[in-house]
């Protein structure tokens, strides 16, 4: 790792000595070294789909078979890939740093839980995962879903996928997020800064005092906001950038 990684190593040992607190923010590029497609580079999803006939609850009753299947197809991708080394990372993070830890993900995969991350907020929603809009369950669903499938809990035939489409309210906006965005330090991960609210968190961070950095392929969209940067994959920067802050802590 560069200079510049352990200067930043440094700047958040200082403010975690403090007892500071920290908040990462994660978009799809932190899933990409497992091989999960991310939205917006060459080969990304939304290439291939028109993001409203899939992603938005128009496009669900328009054409609910087209919309099980894209979430079907991302669903089973889960079962052959792994977390990679960024995931571990941020979970290694998260065993040192403790409760003033928090993780918000835009991702609908399940990787940073199986790397070993606690709680993370998934904002946007989980794949694994089925709502029925009959009684507003949230059932587990790790297999295929569509009209057919059934509700556990009421019985309906009422299932949807348990994410957060375009025009939807994303979850944990009233109290967890704000409150984990008044962390000392935010270090936003593989994200293109392109989605909102989530793109505007670091604006907001930042007003409160925090140290902002970002980890990603190239500038965001939003870059100018943060305070540092560190550009590559995250699965090579957050490895040694974590190691670097746990030993700093140590001293
Ligand atoms: C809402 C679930 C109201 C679906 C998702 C006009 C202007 C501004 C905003 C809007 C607008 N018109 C509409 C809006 C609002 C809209 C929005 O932001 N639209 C955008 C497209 C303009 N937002 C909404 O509708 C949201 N809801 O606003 O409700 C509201 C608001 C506030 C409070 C209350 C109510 C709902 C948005 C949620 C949509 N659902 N996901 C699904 O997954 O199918 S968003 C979806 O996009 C994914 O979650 C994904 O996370 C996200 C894409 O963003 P990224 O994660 O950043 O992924 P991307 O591919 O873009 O970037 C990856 C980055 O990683 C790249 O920069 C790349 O360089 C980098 N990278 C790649 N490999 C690596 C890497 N980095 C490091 N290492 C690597 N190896």
């Amino acid at each position: 790792m560069g200079k510049d990684g352990r200067d930043i190593a440094s700047l958040v040992c200082a403010r975690l000595k403090s007892g500071g607190r920290v908040t990462v923010l994660t978009g799809a590029g932190i899933s990409a070294e497992s091989g999960l497609a991310t939205f917006r580079d060459m080969g990304g999803l939304w290439e291939q789909y028109r993001v409203e006939e899939l992603a938005s609850p128009e496009g669900f009753a328009r054409n609910p078979a087209l919309v099980y299947d894209f979430y079907n197809l991302r669903r089973a991708q889960l079962n052959s890939i792994e977390p990679n080394s960024g995931h571990l990372a941020l979970a290694t993070l998260e065993r040192q740093v403790g409760d003033g830890f928090s993780l918000i993900t835009q991702n609908v995969d399940d990787l940073h839980e199986r790397a070993g991350s606690r709680q993370p907020l998934h904002m946007h929603g989980e794949l694994r995962k089925a709502r029925c809009q009959a009684c507003a369950s949230v059932l587990n669903w790790p297999d295929d879903l569509d009209a057919k499938s059934q509700c556990s809990a009421c019985g309906s035939h009422a299932l949807r996928p348990h994410i957060v489409w375009f025009g939807e309210m994303p979850f944990h906006m009233e109290e967890r997020i704000p409150a984990s965005l008044t962390a000392e330090v935010f270090l936003s991960i593989g994200t293109s800064g392109h989605v909102y609210p989530a793109a505007g968190f670091v604006a907001e961070a930042r007003q409160q005092g925090a140290l902002t950095i970002e980890v990603n392929l190239e500038p965001s969209a939003n870059s100018e906001a943060f305070d540092a940067a560190l550009y590559g994959p995250a699965g090579e920067i957050l490895p040694p950038l974590v190691d670097a802050i746990m030993a700093g802590l140590s001293e």
